[in-house]
């Protein structure tokens, strides 16, 4: 059988929530700008070229949907704490995202993507305080999980999970340059999505 999420393809961009239609259920990618979103869909999706990647942060600056299955979403969202931009710029990023995260009910999870090597940042704490504070479902992704030095593996995921209040084993651990995690994440987002 073909995998799941393997036909992920680009639906639409958006500036405002308002601007998108239903769908049946839908899972976001939010993180810190550069944390790895688009490498993490492009993994997921076993595709190079379906999210845009870039060594310039602030790349995804739009609400990005792809579509698998029969009206499921998989929905890229712009990265906070990009220091470029005009500061009204940014407060329209925010004003976007928390516009999407309250705004559909059919958003069964958010995955927060946390960099492996750096930990969870300030905005990240915000961000995960904010989406329990407004009782969504989250999830925690630890990214770019190759940057971490095998000796530090173990001691690193335990220590990232304890900064946020968390167990080893509630954050996935994942790596979308090496692969790692990328099978168990892409079953996850399936059975979320009941495309399984
Ligand atoms: N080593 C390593 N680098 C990665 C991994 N995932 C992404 N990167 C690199 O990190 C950079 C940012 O990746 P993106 O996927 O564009 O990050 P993003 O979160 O979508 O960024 P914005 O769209 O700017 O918010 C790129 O240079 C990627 O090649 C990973 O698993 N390991
Ligand atoms: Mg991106």
């Amino acid at each position: 059988m073909a995998q799941p999420l393997h036909d992920l393809k680009f639906v639409t961009s958006a500036s405002d929530v308002k601007q998108l239609g239903v769908c049946h259920a839908e899972v976001a990618f939010v993180g810190r700008s550069n944390v790895g979103k688009s490498s993490l869909l492009n993994a997921l999706a076993m595709q190079t070229q379906l999210a845009r990647v870039s060594k310039t942060p602030g790349r995804t600056r739009l609400i990005n949907v792809f579509l698998t299955g029969p009206d499921r979403w998989v929905v890229d969202l712009p990265g906070y704490g990009y220091a470029g931009g005009p500061k009204a710029e940014k407060a329209t990023w925010s004003a976007m995202i928390e516009g999407y995260l309250t705004g559909r009910r059919t958003l069964r999870m958010v995955f927060v993507l946390v960099d492996a090597q750096v930990g969870p940042t300030k905005l990240d704490h915000q961000m995960i305080d904010w989406l329990r504070h407004a009782e969504l479902p989250c999830r925690i992704v630890a990214t770019k999980a190759d940057q971490v030095k095998p000796s530090r593996q173990l001691a690193q995921r335990r220590d990232v999970a304890a900064d946020l209040g968390l167990a080893p084993g509630d954050i996935a651990w994942a790596s979308s340059s090496k692969g790692t995690g990328i099978v168990d994440l892409r079953k996850e987002v399936a059975s979320l999505l009941e495309v399984l």
